[in-house]
């Protein structure tokens, strides 16, 4: 594969989370929709109302359209704006973690579960308890522990945050001070709630030096990923207003990881978020644009493409306007 692949044509579709399921690759992106809201700073024109699954059997093959597999109005808390979602399996049951704005506007960070990798999905009652901001990210280490990676600026909501604990008046640092951090959690063994604390996720310099918030091109802003690579963790985001994936590598999930570099360079559109997956010894890069939409922000479109690695482990470069 060498150009990008749109894979969705007939959907607005982002945000993708995509895992090997029961012999295909299975797709969970954010559903994009017209809601008519004006686009702002606090992302309210990204008004999504329920999460289609989709599935394919390689990379390259045709995509399949499973349906709704879960919508905002079977939700008991919920407000508004499904978001970017993950989904894990354990011991039978897969585990659709979702953000979304309960009934105060507050995102929260719910689960639902379902027996069947497409879905329908169930959701629980009430959010994961001490839940926030959004872009939740399932991981399973070799283990068999699964750790939640989130957080997201701005109309994510973590700036409102310290410490786990909602701050007076929600601001950034300013811009000589450490960079508002991802965080990471253990999650319990039913999947159904955090284990401990979220910890923050420390991101460094390669002079060891924690990221400012001031160092735009490089600090953590949505878009959290993890996986594996030659036994290396690599945390990967989105620097949101300037519009790169970025990685960080480390030697545990909990970090700290060190700034390695650019994967994907600014695509059209103002987000892009992403996921990184090894199917039958390749890895693959999947990540949206807004270029089917005419640049409409909110209206964005799945792509794959290659990824490549270099011999001392480190991402190329992928051009995002050119990919
Ligand atoms: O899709 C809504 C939000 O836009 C996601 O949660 C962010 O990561 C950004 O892609």
């Amino acid at each position: 594969m060498k150009k990008a692949r749109y894979l969705i044509p007939q959907l607005f579709t982002a945000d993708p989370a995509v895992h090997y399921f029961e012999g295909k690759l299975y797709i969970y992106p954010s559903h994009d929709i017209e809601s008519g809201i004006p686009e702002n700073d606090n992302g309210d024109h990204f008004d999504m109302r329920d999460y289609h699954v989709f599935s394919m059997e390689t990379p390259e093959s045709e995509v399949i359209d499973h349906g709704v597999a879960l919508d905002v109005k079977d939700i008991p808390w919920a407000g508004r704006q499904l978001w970017d979602c993950d989904v894990a399996y354990k011991n039978g049951v897969y585990y659709l973690y979702f953000p979304l704005k309960d009934k105060t506007d507050i995102f929260r960070i719910g689960v639902a579960l379902s027996n069947r990798p497409e879905g329908p999905f169930k959701p629980m009652d009430m959010p994961i308890y001490g839940s926030y901001s959004i872009d939740p990210c399932l991981f399973r280490d070799d283990d068999g522990s699964h750790y939640m990676y989130f957080g997201g600026l701005w109309g994510g909501q973590l700036q409102r945050y310290r410490n786990n604990k909602a701050i007076e008046c929600g601001h950034e640092p300013e811009n000589d001070q450490p960079a508002l951090p991802p965080r990471v959690v253990r999650m319990r063994d039913d999947m159904l709630q955090f284990s401990e604390e979220p910890k923050d996720v420390v991101l460094l310099d390669p002079d060891g030096q924690v990221l400012t918030a001031g160092d735009h091109e490089r600090r953590f802003f949505e878009a959290s990923w993890m996986h594996k690579y030659n036994g290396k963790y690599y945390f990967s985001y989105s620097t949101g207003n300037t519009h790169k994936l970025c990685y960080a590598t480390g030697d545990n999930p909990y970090g700290p990881f060190t700034y390695r570099g650019v994967i994907l360079t600014p695509v059209i559109g103002w987000t892009t978020h992403h996921c990184i997956v090894e199917f039958k010894g390749k890895w693959y890069l999947f990540f949206h644009d807004s270029v089917p939409s005419g640049g409409k922000t909110w209206l964005r479109s799945l792509k794959v493409t290659e990824l490549e690695y270099r011999e001392d482990g480190s991402i190329v470069t992928i051009d995002g306007e050119g990919s």
